[in-house]
């Protein structure tokens, strides 16, 4: 890419608002702007508002706060020119127009930070974080991204780079001056290559609450049909999502809803009920209700409890053997035909809950046991460092595997051997904050951002 063009676009949402903004960025952006504004823009103090007009062939499009932002210290690092203009979609087409024409260049989706990125202005975990404080769905998502884009993550795996460096710079200096520079001493640098494992570890363990937080943490309600589903979808959602009748097998799509449960978006997905069937419909509902099993992270196995179990029932405890499940063990404003014993014995390990959803019977003990299973308290996560993509995992998986091979290496290999690991782990933490990444990572990460960001 050709860091030296001046990008621009539009970089509040399209439609109708306030305000909307023109963003212009690099080494020609001051002269491009130039062209269309009424004002002198070197003579305006830079990182303030000046009002102004915006004049394209003659005339005068739009009244507008024009604001200066000379590189280095802007969001890309290079002069930027943001336009404030009214908040309308024809004026603001007008206003970017008058600036492509002039001889800028219409930016690519995340081009903004990716030169905030290229010159240094932040690393690429907070580039990643950018788009995690976007879409952060509940405060606490929020406050974790926030924290990511403080620089926060980025410092832990900056600090283990520092390290490891320092160890490997002495090393190379052990082998070039072999008089004058000792070798690292085995003992202190087992302690130091264990310290920096439990560090990742800790990072490595937050995946599963970081993708929660990011994605949505994922809750499948299944069982037979008619057991009461989508009256539990109804009852969390607080509003009539789902048909409710006496008729098996209404629900033959997956209705999807998400809630909040203590600063975790949760999404609860209702699903098709679990039976053999005929109808060509009701089969594919079916096919899907056994993928959302499958993908998510607990599910809520509903019993009509004023009847035996089946077959049927049978079946789903099979499909559900090894996944996190809650028991609901439904209609006990009804004569009781299963109990907890009776789930046992189908080999489930599972909390087992009574309930009545149309007299509302157990259903505070089971909102206290849902928040408990979906397992992280949201109060606390805010406050601890999380990784939330899987790009992250894996390059924090790859170091500690270095890590491990040097430890397990230390007392066997010449020190020239063990540098060999830990220049990989080097290079593995590095792919996190984009020190040693590949061209197309970074391609692909900018691509994930809205155009004008
Ligand atoms: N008696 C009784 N009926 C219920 C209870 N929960 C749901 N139902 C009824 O059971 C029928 C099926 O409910 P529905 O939520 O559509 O079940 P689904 O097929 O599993 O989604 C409806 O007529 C509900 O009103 C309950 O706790 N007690
Ligand atoms: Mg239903």
């Amino acid at each position: 890419m050709d860091v030296k063009d001046t990008i621009a676009a539009i970089a509040t949402p399209l439609g109708e608002g306030g305000i909307s903004i023109v963003r212009v960025s690099g080494s020609r952006a001051v002269e491009i702007a130039q062209k269309i504004s009424s004002l002198e823009l070197q003579t305006i103090m830079p990182r303030s508002m000046t009002l102004g007009y915006v004049v394209s062939r003659g005339k005068k499009i739009d009244q507008v706060l024009w604001v200066i932002m000379p590189g280095p210290k802007s969001y890309t690092g290079e002069d930027v020119v943001e336009i404030h203009c009214h908040g309308g979609s024809m004026v603001t087409e007008l206003v970017l127009e008058a600036i492509i024409n002039q001889g800028a260049r219409l930016a690519e989706p995340g081009e903004f930070s990716k030169r905030a990125f290229l010159n240094g202005k932040i690393d690429l975990a907070q580039a990643e974080s950018i788009i995690d404080v976007i879409r952060a769905r509940t405060d606490t998502s929020l406050r974790v991204a926030f924290r990511a884009l403080e620089g926060e993550l980025s410092n832990i795996i900056t600090k283990n780079r520092e390290q490891l460096l320092n160890i490997l710079a002495t090393i190379e200096a052990s082998i070039d001056y072999p008089v004058d520079v000792e070798e690292p001493d085995q003992n202190k640098l087992q302690k130091q290559l264990q310290a920096m494992i439990n560090d990742l570890e800790v990072l490595i363990n937050s995946y599963q609450k970081g993708k929660s937080l990011k994605d949505g943490y994922l809750i499948a309600i299944v069982g037979r049909p008619n057991v009461g589903k989508s009256s539990l979808l109804n009852q969390l959602a607080k509003e009539e999502k789902a048909i409710v009748t006496d008729v098996p097998g209404t629900t033959r799509d997956v209705v999807e809803v998400e809630i909040n449960i203590g600063g975790v978006a949760v999404v609860i997905a209702d699903t098709a009920g679990l039976r053999k069937t005929e109808d060509p419909v009701e089969s594919l509902g079916v096919d899907k209700t056994k993928a959302y099993l499958q993908k998510a992270e607990l599910c809520l196995w509903v019993l009509d409890s004023s009847e035996p179990l089946t077959e049927e029932d049978r079946n789903i405890a099979a499909l559900l053997k090894g996944k996190k499940v809650l028991v609901l063990l439904n209609k006990q404003d009804k004569p009781a035909k299963v109990f907890a014993e009776d789930i046992y014995k189908l080999g489930l390990e599972s909390m087992v809950l009574p309930l009545s959803l149309t007299s509302g019977t157990g259903l505070n003990l089971f909102l206290v046991e849902l928040e408990k299973q979906i397992g992280f308290s949201a109060k606390e996560t805010a406050e601890e460092v999380i990784i939330t993509r899987v790009r992250h995992k894996q390059a924090l998986e790859k170091t500690k595997d270095a890590l491990l091979q040097a430890l397990d290496n230390i007392a066997l290999v010449p020190v020239d051997l063990l540098a060999v690991d830990l220049r990989q782990a080097y290079l593995a933490l590095g792919e996190i904050t984009g020190h040693t990444v590949k061209e197309d990572i970074i391609e692909r990460i900018f691509e994930e951002f809205c155009l004008g960001k």
